[in-house]
């Protein structure tokens, strides 16, 4: 038995004027939450500390920097940190992060309970794009103001189990699962920030978009028998919607808790990480099973190749 009570701190909408000190209140209310609820560790969203700022096109670089932390834990997120700290929790957060030699990337950290930073990623899959798209009903920049991460898919050993990260978009892909599955990965924690509607196609609404939510989430866990937390920035930003629907979902694929409101709310579980064990011995055993031999096109090729006409 490896017992193990997570909690995932969904964030309600936060507007663009609201400061990271704001913030950091409520996520300081959703910690002492957790806390009364034996939660050995917390999993904020995607740019938990500011609003979903790749949203604005902005052409100044002094002014993209300001939604960026040169440092962390800051002055502003400090007094998280000494909170989980003093209530012996670890801590996962996503942020903005501007490196001292200047590089720009969308990480999430995994802090173990003394507060101490034991693992860090910078998001991969960056969806979106660099000029502004008068055919979208509203922007996702992503690709103009952050880099591809340079870490590739770390695990980390913590909390008596291996752990890993993505952000967002990464969980739509099945190789960001597959690469930390085949580092035995046995509880992956994300963040995300998903618009309601689809900017290049309205019938795409929530209810589609939390859809393919779950099922990419579900779909991960299971074939990499795995637990995965993910966790929400939800609400009205400034008159854009952003889905909620957090999950913790088991190595089964099952869902263990959901969100029911698109505001600050906490999902709990209790878990063992042995759990992931059977899946990982069994049906998805990859070294009996995996044919790598008939993978390259994974990693040679990134665009479709038709066959012959
Ligand atoms: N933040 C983030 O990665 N959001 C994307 C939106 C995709 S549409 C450009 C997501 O995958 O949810």
């Amino acid at each position: 038995m490896r017992k193990l009570t997570v909690a995932a701190a969904q964030l309600g909408p936060i507007q663009k004027a609201e400061s990271r000190e704001v913030v950091v209140k409520r996520m300081l209310a959703l910690l002492d939450d957790a806390r009364g609820k034996g939660a050995d560790l917390v999993v904020y969203p995607e740019l938990a500390l500011t609003t979903f700022f790749p949203r604005w096109y902005m052409t100044d670089q002094t002014e993209v920097d300001t939604w960026f932390e040169s440092e962390m834990p800051n002055a502003a997120t400090q007094p998280l940190f000494d909170a989980a700290a003093k209530a012996n929790i670890a801590l996962s957060i996503g942020y903005a992060e501007l490196t001292p030699d200047g590089h720009h990337f969308n990480t999430q950290i995994l802090t173990d309970k003394t507060g101490k930073i034991v693992g860090k990623y910078r998001k991969v899959h960056l969806p979106g794009h660099v000029e502004f798209d008068t055919e979208r009903a509203f922007q996702h920049l992503e690709k103009r103001y952050f880099e591809p991460g340079d870490l590739g898919f770390p695990v980390f050993r913590a909390l008596g189990g291996i752990f890993g990260m993505m952000v967002c978009n990464d969980r739509r892909w099945p190789e960001s699962y597959r690469v930390m599955g085949l580092q035995g990965v046995e509880m992956i924690v994300l963040g995300y920030n998903t618009p309601s509607v689809n900017s290049q196609k309205s019938v795409e609404g929530p209810e589609q978009r939390l859809f393919h939510n779950r099922l990419s989430v579900q779909a991960g866990a299971y074939q990499n028998s795995t637990f995965v937390v993910a966790v929400a920035k939800a609400g009205d930003e400034d008159g854009h919607p952003l889905i909620g629907g957090s999950l913790i979902v088991d190595p089964n694929g099952v869902i263990l808790a959901e969100a029911k409101t698109e505001g600050d709310e906490l999902l709990v579980a209790t878990v063992d990480l042995d759990d992931t064990k059977f899946g990982k011995d069994t049906i998805f055993d990859f070294k009996r099973h995996r044919r790598i031999e008939h993978y390259g096109r994974i990693t040679s090729q990134t665009g479709v190749v038709l066959p012959p006409e």
